[in-house]
């Protein structure tokens, strides 16, 4: 009797979430949901062994201590990209050849720019969700995907079935996460698929189920002995009657020019969409043709991803304001009249330096168009020539610093103005948030409204203030209470033996960044060795020149490099000296990142390289062994080209480093 009910709840609440969250379009209201669920959980409560795996109870989440990796049953392979007609056309002349076909129907679906992940059902009920990873080995995050709303925990039909998509966090979720967490200080995120992948990497699956994460399926592996479904759009339609959500946004074409006119119209209606895309993926629908043409080592030649151009939009310039940077640098950026490009909204651009400013006659009030670089921070392409801009003043740079009103001066060779007040508080400041930065310390919870609080209280001056804060003395700032002082007195402590290299990146020694921090810890080991180098001992250092050893040496042999130093030996902070390096296998191999790569960060495939005794640099010359080109690799990868350097891709790269 009481079984029954439960089957009943659950068929309803199953019912009802499937109506909303994968065919959007709700037929209870939110209030009668919760009563339904609430009674379903407190059956399950007092009857536990009426608690079955597909209960919508089972979405609320748990916490879990690591992710397993999971060996993909079937590989996932990536797309090859298509960036104009052209190109689509090559492509499918050279597949309808290969497969001896005159006319060959294509199908049209929009490319989510989410998470890849892979799905299986073992009699209709899901039992394990894996990343993508590299496509050969991915991580199980089935906990945290139960939370997914779009995903069936059972289907329709009682089928063993593996299935691939797309996981998505809504435009208008994320901007509504961004501005929550800016009011309680916690991490932006970028745009909304980092938003969604950070989402999915928690392990406290209680905080992924309140994010509002979606999924488009797209690919179905049929179980063995189908032979009724013959074309990939027929088992689109079979996965959406199994109760997946498909993308609605998709159509079967004769031949390539209805794919180029579907993608022509994508090109400015996928704006009108509360989720991003990046551009359209374009498949031979035949599963004969796709079994005929196969794949090569890592896309299949039955399918390609046209991408959308780079997006440029216009808005106004509503002013210049000038940042200085930990060298002093003075930096112009561009305020704007805020827009959507490219999934974000976007309200500044850089500028880089005065001479830019007067090579595009940017003047205030300009309608200028913007448009996204390989960085998150997007530049201002060109001026919109209209008859306003000649009747607006020509910006004028400024003679001296905006914050401690020191002149100006330019080095010889340079387009660079920097502040000349070595005492400026903007250059103490800027040092301070490099102190914390990624690239650095790597010290979370504290950023630029914090240092400011800090420095304007007269609390941190330098580096080694940090680390005299107690958790006390962080709560006398606006808005932190007992946990978040909690947190940024902890992560300072934490960060006291960072490796070495870190510690040189950290200090702000002019010229000296990541990069050169690296290379003067791989060769000198300890802090007391590149302390005590000579200019001859540095300049001699393959990648140091003699401008770099110059500036190195003075930074340690000057009293306010000696006095820094001190200060942070004094309150504990000890680099760690242990070498990074395991291996010897790429030793003598120079390596370039460029683009995004999807199963790590550049500074994550950069640590491995250096593990296995390799090196990384951040310019392609005749003397670079290889260059690893991530997604949207761009000048790098070109340069490569043209010097004929090793290109791999990123799998080729996992698969040297797993060999
Ligand atoms: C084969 C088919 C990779 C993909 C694919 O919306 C393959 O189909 C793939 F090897 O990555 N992001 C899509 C999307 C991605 C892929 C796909 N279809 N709609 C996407």
């Amino acid at each position: 009797m009481l079984k029954e009910h439960v089957e009943f709840l659950k068929a309803e609440l199953n019912k009802h979430n499937y109506n909303y969250y994968v065919l959007d379009n709700p037929t209870i209201s939110d209030y009668e949901y919760d009563l339904l669920f609430a009674e379903l959980k407190e059956i399950e409560t007092n009857n536990p062994e009426l608690r079955s795996p597909d209960s919508p109870t089972q979405r609320v989440g748990s916490i879990s201590t690591g992710f397993e990796e999971y060996k993909h049953k079937y590989r996932l392979y990536s797309l090859d990209n298509s960036y104009n007609s052209e190109d689509l056309r090559k492509w499918y002349e050279r597949a309808k050849k290969e497969c001896g076909k005159t006319d060959l129907e294509l199908v049209c679906e929009l490319k989510i720019d989410g998470l890849a992940i892979a799905l299986s059902y073992q009699n209709g009920y899901f039992t394990t969700g894996v990343t993508r990873g590299n496509g050969i080995i991915g991580e199980n995050i089935t906990q945290n995907l139960k939370t997914v709303k779009a995903i069936p925990l059972k289907l329709f039909e009682g089928v063993n079935i593996d299935v691939r998509g797309e996981i998505y966090m809504p435009i208008s979720s994320f901007n509504k996460l961004n501005e929550e967490s800016l009011k309680n200080n916690e991490k932006i995120f970028a745009n909304p698929r980092n938003a969604a992948a950070g989402s999915l990497r928690q392990l406290d699956s209680t905080i992924t189920a309140k994010r509002d994460l979606s999924m488009f399926t797209y690919t179905v592996i049929l179980p063995d002995g189908n032979n009724t479904i013959k074309t990939h759009w027929d088992s689109i339609q079979y996965i959406k009657k199994l109760g997946f959500k498909t993308n609605p946004n998709i159509r079967l074409v004769k031949d390539i020019e209805g794919a180029i006119e579907f993608c022509k119209e994508w090109e400015t209606k996928r704006f009108d969409l509360d989720y991003a895309t990046d551009g359209v993926v374009i498949k031979i629908n035949d599963f004969a043709a796709q079994n005929e043409l196969g794949f090569t080592a890592r896309a299949p030649k039955w399918a390609t991803a046209f991408k959308f151009p780079p997006e440029e939009i216009s808005t106004t310039l509503e002013s210049i304001e000038i940042g200085v940077g930990k060298t002093g640098a003075v930096t112009p950026v561009a305020n704007l009249t805020p827009v959507l490009l490219a999934g974000s909204t976007v309200s500044r651009a850089s500028l880089h330096n005065f001479d830019e400013i007067e090579r595009l006659d940017v003047r205030i009030g300009d309608s200028v168009f913007i448009k996204k670089a390989a960085e998150i921070i997007p530049k201002i392409v060109k001026v919109v020539d209209d008859e306003q801009h000649y009747s607006r003043p020509k910006y004028i740079p400024p003679l001296e610093c905006p914050i401690c009103h020191s002149p100006l001066m330019y080095r010889e060779g340079e387009v660079v103005a920097y502040c000349s007040n070595s005492d400026c508080p903007a250059i103490a400041k800027a040092k301070l948030e490099y102190w914390v930065s990624k690239e650095a310390m790597d010290i979370d919870y504290i950023g630029p409204s914090v240092i400011e609080q800090l420095y304007d209280l007269n609390m941190v001056k330098t580096p080694a203030d940090f680390y005299k804060l107690s958790q006390q003395d962080f709560m006398q700032l606006d808005l932190v209470k007992e946990k978040s002082a909690y947190n940024m007195y902890n992560s300072i402590q934490q960060s006291k033996t960072r490796p070495l290299s870190k510690f040189i990146t950290a200090l702000s020694i002019r010229h000296v960044g990541k990069e050169t921090a690296d290379i003067l810890v791989n060769e000198l080991s300890t802090l007391s060795n590149i302390k005590n180098a000579g200019i001859e001992t540095l300049s001699n250092i393959e990648g140091i020149g003699e401008k770099i050893a110059q500036s190195i040496y003075e930074f340690f042999h000057s009293a306010n490099g000696d006095r820094l130093l001190n200060d942070l030996a004094e309150v504990g902070v000890i680099p760690s000296e242990a070498s990074q390096k395991q291996s010897d296998e790429f030793a003598g191999l120079t390596f370039v990142l460029t683009g995004t790569l999807q199963s790590m960060t550049r500074d994550e495939a950069g640590d491995k390289i250096k593990a296995r005794g390799g090196k990384t640099s951040s310019s392609v010359s005749k003397k670079t062994s290889y260059v690893i080109a991530g997604e949207n690799a761009g000048s790098k990868f070109d340069k490569a080209t043209t010097l004929g350097v090793n290109i791999l891709s990123e799998d080729e790269f996992l698969q040297m480093l797993a060999e």
